[in-house]
């Protein structure tokens, strides 16, 4: 029986996620209050605990046990701890493309060209496994954010970053040439999570009939 155990769900605080994320919760007839100061919330009429966080963290959170669900984007699982967690549902928004982009004017060859350039990007695992299945050795610059700028400030040959609309790229004077990866929000727990038959997994299970039934509302 559930008793007064909650399941513990991490969201984004403030982002691209946040709105979403909660829409859907609340789409599952899920009330809660609107207080965005709040770190910490729990819903009203189901055994629902939020914890509002930044999305680097997510995984981790979740990784670790301190929360049992989270919403994030799958480049930010793949990045950070692919193995750990398991994607329990593709909650489909939030769709966007990891690219590899170029000076405008740059000649580009197809990704041989990238051989020994410098790619900068926030994303170097996924940007390393990919190049290194394809056979292509670049030297991966990090940085953690305005990677647009990389190649103008001579740090970067070349750009590897998240694309939507593909509207930043133009404004800075980049071309998109390569889409390497594409990623969508979803919904992970920690491996195992879902086979536990714990109380929070069976919330887990209402949980998701009712996401299941939002998702298929949409589409
Ligand atoms: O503060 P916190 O750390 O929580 O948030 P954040 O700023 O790190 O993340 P946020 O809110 O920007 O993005 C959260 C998630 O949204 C990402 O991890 C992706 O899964 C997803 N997402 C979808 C995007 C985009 N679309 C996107 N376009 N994340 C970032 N961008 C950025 C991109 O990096 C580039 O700077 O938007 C710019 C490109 O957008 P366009 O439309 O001009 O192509
Ligand atoms: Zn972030």
């Amino acid at each position: 029986m559930e008793g007064t155990e909650r399941l513990r769900l991490a969201v984004q605080k403030t982002g691209r996620l946040s709105e979403k994320s909660l829409e859907i919760i609340a789409g599952c007839g899920i009330s809660f209050g609107s207080d965005s100061r709040l770190l910490k919330e729990h819903a009203r009429n189901f055994p629902l605990e939020f914890l509002f966080v930044r999305d680097d963290d997510i995984p981790a959170y979740v990784r670790d046990g301190v929360a049992d669900i989270g919403i994030v984007g799958r480049n930010e699982l793949d990045e950070r701890c692919p193995d750990d967690l398991e994607i329990v549902r593709d909650l489909g928004f939030a769709q966007c493309r990891l690219s590899v982009a170029v000076p405008r004017d740059f000649p580009y060859g197809g990704l041989q060209w990238l051989a020994g350039k410098r790619i900068a990007t926030s994303y170097p695992n996924i940007l390393g496994r990919i190049l290194e299945e394809r056979g292509v050795t670049a030297k991966i610059c990090y940085l953690s954010g305005s990677v647009e700028i990389a190649p103008a400030a001579g740090i970067a040959d070349a750009i590897c970053d998240l694309v939507s609309s593909g509207t930043t790229l133009l404004m800075n004077g980049l071309r998109e040439v390569e889409p390497l990866y594409s990623s969508t929000a979803v919904m992970v727990s920690r491996q195992g999570f879902m086979s536990e038959a714990s109380p929070r997994q069976v919330i887990l299970e209402r949980l998701l009939l009712r996401i299941d039934s939002v998702i298929r509302a949409k589409s």
